[in-house]
This record gives structure tokens, C-alpha cells and sequence, in this order.
């Protein structure tokens, strides 16, 4: 059997798509939306399906499990992991160093990462928005998981260093996720809008020089570029999170690509700054001042 531990819009696409090409999948999720996946999951977009899923709250034994939590919910859920046989657990998460969280209380972990575009509508309701890439480490255990995403239509690709596609997605989503949550709009317009785009470059010139810095050969605007154009209708994840009133991943990204320059003595002080804003909306979140509401006073 295979567990999808984290329902939310990138667990419900990836698991949807296995158990529709035959598998046996159980999806592990909390609050409203394992209420809404009781009843079916809906997959929108680039494929329409209804299905009857197999719903549950806590994990159990499996033979794979696909670990899509937020990154801050990496510590929770490993633990709750940590109490079952999950298999081979592969993480498709956002974000720096979550695999290293994991891997404190789990044995067989692969670190993968995807490009795949996931919306959550509504709780039971997901947008396949955008075909893209899984990949996956070039080692045993991944050509097991890849054959399992193959077989249902998942794009892989196993690579050899697979470090270097997990910061090339941190670099691209440290700059529209931020922008996109601030501003309040779709991937597309952080490259369409200049101002927005000036910041853009320069938060992207800040992760190209990391990544030179890590070794790696890396066109930081290029890629931020392609990326939002690809996925311009997109909200970014970020931006989801914060119209549903909740914790971003900006500490995994942003926050992470901060230390890292730290470390390395590059200067990061637009990522800083981003970073400090996100963090003001968060808190801003968390204090829920409904009297702003009224834009009379
Ligand atoms: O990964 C994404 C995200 O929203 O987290 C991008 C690539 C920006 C697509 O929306």
C-alpha cells in the first residue's frame, strides 16, 4: 500500500494520480479537509476525476509513503511516522533541510524533489495545474519510487546530485513566493511588473551567488523567469497560505537561504528584508485584527 502523509493540494494531486493508475493508496489528513476527502477527492484541471479515497488521521504501515507536509510540520509528522513501518519514505517537500529533520526520526528516507503544479480549490478539491518533474536521486531505493510514479503518468527524472535541484527550487521560490504572498498576485505578475521585478532580480542575484558559492553553475534570473512563466496563472503556495490565514514556509526558504549566506559571508540583505515582512504578515496572522476590517476608522 501506498501512504500519502500530508493531503494538502501536492499530496492529493500525487496521490490521486497513483491510486487512479491502480494502487492502492490510504491519505493521511487533518481538520476540514479529512472531513471533505470522507466524502471524494476532485481533481480539476489538466485531468477532471472523482474518486472515493481511503482517508485517515493517523498513518499506518506502509510499503511507500510520499511525505508532503509543510516543511514546519516536518518535526510532527516524522514523530508520528517514526510510531508505524511507513516503507520507504520519499519527501516532496518545499524548502531547505527538511530531509535532515526527518531523517532524526526515520530510518529510510529519499529526498526528492517537483516542479508538478498543485492548487487546493476547496478542501476535497484539488487543481492539477501544470505537468512538470519529479526527481529523484539516481540510487535504489528512488528506482522504486519512480517506477511507481511512472507507472501513473508522474514525469521522473533521477539525477545525480540531487542537492543542487533542492536549492535551485529553494533560490526560485525565495523569490515569486514571497513577492506573490506580499503583493497578492499570480506567478506571472512578479515578472510582468517592474517594481516588482526589481526586487525580484535582486533577491534572484542573492541566491545565484550562494549557489556559485555552494559550487554550483546556476542562472538564477533565467530560471525565476522560466519558472513564472510556466506557471504564471499559478497562486503560489505562499499566497495560498496566506489567504487561508495560515503559517508559510518562509522560515525553509527564505529563512534557510539567509543562514546558508551567513555561513558563507554573502551578503543577503534583500532576502532579509523579504524575510522580515513575511514574517510581520505571519504575525500579523496570528494577532487576526478584525477591526481592520472596517476601512471607515
Ligand atoms: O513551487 C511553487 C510554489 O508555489 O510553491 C512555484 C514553483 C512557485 C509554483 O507556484
Amino acid at each position: 500500500m501506498i501512504q500519502i502523509m500530508g493531503a494538502g493540494a501536492l499530496g492529493s494531486l500525487i496521490g490521486a494520480l497513483i491510486q487512479l493508475s491502480g494502487k492502492e493508496v490510504v491519505f493521511v489528513a487533518r481538520g476540514k479537509q479529512f472531513e471533505a476527502l470522507k466524502q471524494k477527492l476532485t481533481v480539476l484541471g489538466l485531468i477532471n476525476a472523482e474518486i472515493k479515497v481511503k482517508v485517515i488521521e493517523k498513518p499506518v504501515d506502509a510499503e511507500f509513503t510520499f511525505f508532503t507536509v509543510k516543511a514546519y510540520d516536518t518535526e510532527p509528522a516524522g514523530r508520528a511516522l517514526s510510531k508505524v513501518d511507513p516503507g520507504i519514505v520519499c519527501t516532496l517537500q518545499n524548502g531547505i533541510g527538511v530531509e535532515r529533520v526527518l531523517k532524526e526520526y526515520l530510518k529510510n528516507v529519499v529526498r526528492g524533489v517537483t516542479s508538478y503544479g498543485a492548487n487546493l480549490l476547496d478542501y476535497g478539491k484539488v487543481v492539477y495545474a501544470g505537468e512538470g518533474f519529479v526527481y529523484l536521486p539516481e540510487e535504489e531505493r528512488a528506482k522504486k519510487i519512480a517506477k511507481i510514479l511512472r507507472e501513473a503518468n508522474i514525469r521522473v527524472e533521477l539525477v545525480k546530485d540531487i542537492d543542487f535541484f533542492v536549492w535551485s527550487k529553494a533560490i526560485v521560490n525565495s523569490v515569486i513566493n514571497p513577492l506573490s504572498a506580499i503583493c497578492r498576485v499570480r506567478n506571472g505578475f512578479v515578472i510582468e511588473n517592474e517594481k516588482i521585478w526589481w526586487l525580484a532580480e535582486r533577491i534572484a542575484k542573492e541566491g545565484q551567488r550562494l549557489m556559485e558559492k555552494l559550487g554550483y553553475k546556476f542562472d538564477a534570473i533565467s530560471e525565476v523567469k522560466r519558472v513564472a512563466k510556466l506557471t504564471a496563472n499559478n497562486k503560489s503556495s505562499m499566497l495560498q497560505d496566506v489567504m487561508r490565514g495560515k503559517r508559510t514556509e518562509i522560515d525553509y526558504i527564505n529563512g534557510e537561504i539567509i543562514k546558508k549566506c551567513k555561513e558563507l559571508g554573502i551578503n543577503c540583505e534583500i532576502n532579509e528584508i523579504v524575510w522580515k515582512i513575511m514574517k510581520g504578515i505571519e504575525d500579523g496572522i496570528a494577532v487576526r485584527d478584525l477591526d481592520l476590517g472596517h476601512a471607515n476608522i
